[in-house]
């Protein structure tokens, strides 16, 4: 397993301290974003939310470390790596209010919309890799998922396919330990879940989720490989340290923890120690930064707050060029009760 904080530091990787110091910056952003969410949520603000808390180091090392034409395809759990490439905090909290994906349009990175449905977006990423071998697009493709996923069919028709074909796809699967109630064990009964890729003919390596610096510089390196059309698949291990969703009590099927070790790391704590005793970063830049970021969260707010909700009908456009008939007549039906109710108001 790849890894350098505590161990060989910065030095061992091809980063340097302005990168070090913008990886923390985007962690300590996420994290601060992820806990204004999780308090949103539970004040009725938006229905539910998927928290990402020590997941951070792993997903900003991933983001940080692709190029601004490499494609993502992220999911419910990745809004990390969304922050990281751009996307502006209002678009993620508009996402959950009911808005449209992307609804300010601030990134220009190619972003996929998040799956939900799990692994259905692995054989799209590995299609995206198809169509830049075909039309001879030098760009990389960075497929994202969890654990859970690769006990899915998509998982290994993907993979299958990305060997075949030589697709530049860099298949990211955070191992956060749990699908749901589902702990990794009982996923499968690999050691690793990195070396399911020799099965499908490329390589596959394990890094240090809580790392950010080997995430990045590994990410960073393989995707210049994957560029050329040589897939990779890498298991970053994290654990998730809150709940699945909101709508979830992990005191229901774990103890505080079914692991003991550095996985239980809280990422961000020990990047920031690592910085503070390198002298990357002082004191007053870790307050100041946690100024500037909940004057961010707080604008956010405000212009969610005062945009006035979509209308129901809108989740029915952009699906089809035409929308088929049983679509057409739940539309219908939605906007037919929306106007009776007005009515009797
Ligand atoms: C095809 C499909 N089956 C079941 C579900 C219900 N479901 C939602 S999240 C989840 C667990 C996914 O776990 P993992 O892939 O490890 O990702 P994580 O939530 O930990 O990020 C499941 C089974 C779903 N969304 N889609």
């Amino acid at each position: 397993m790849y890894r350098v904080l505590e161990d060989r530091g910065l030095e061992a990787t091809g980063l340097d301290e302005g990168d070090a110091r913008e990886l923390y910056r985007h962690m300590a952003r996420a994290r601060r974003f992820d806990e204004r969410a999780l308090n949103l949520q539970r004040r009725g603000w938006m229905s539910g939310y998927p928290p990402f808390k020590g997941q951070e180091a792993s997903q900003v090392g991933a983001a940080y470390a692709m190029a601004e034409d490499d494609w993502l395809f992220p999911t419910y759990r990745s809004n990390a790596m969304l922050l990281t490439l751009g996307v502006a905090m209002e678009d993620i909290l508009l996402f959950r209010r009911g808005f449209g994906e992307f609804h300010r349009e601030t990134r220009t990175q190619p972003i996929f919309p998040q799956a939900v449905p799990i692994a259905t977006q692995i054989p799209h990423a590995t299609g995206v890799g198809m169509a830049a071998n075909y039309v001879d697009a030098d760009h990389g493709v960075v497929c994202y998922f969890g654990d859970g996923a690769t006990s899915e069919g998509d998982f290994h028709e993907g993979l299958n396919f990305a060997g075949v074909f030589q697709t530049p796809t860099l298949f990211f699967c955070e191992n956060n330990h749990w699908a749901i109630s589902v702990p990794r064990e009982r996923q499968t009964a690999s050691d690793t879940l990195a070396q399911k890729a020799i099965a499908y003919g490329f390589e596959g390596e394990q890094v240090d989720g809580t790392d950010p610096l080997a995430v990045a510089d590994l990410v960073r390196t393989t995707l210049d490989e994957v560029r050329t059309g040589t897939p990779f698949m890498i298991e970053s291990l994290t654990y998730r340290h809150g709940a699945h969703t909101t709508a979830d009590d992990p005191s229901r099927y774990r103890e505080a923890s079914n692991v003991d070790d550095w996985r239980m790391l809280d990422p961000l704590e020990r990047f920031e120690g690592y910085l503070l005793e390198e002298g990357i970063i002082d004191e007053a830049e870790v307050t100041d930064w946690e100024d500037t970021v909940n004057a961010e969260l707080t604008e956010a707010v405000n212009v969610v707050e005062s945009m006035e909700p979509p209308p129901p009908g809108d989740m029915f456009d952009d699906l089809f060029e035409s929308l088929p008939t049983p679509l057409r007549r739940q539309r219908d039906d939605v906007l037919t009760r929306i106007e009776r109710s007005q009515s009797t108001e």
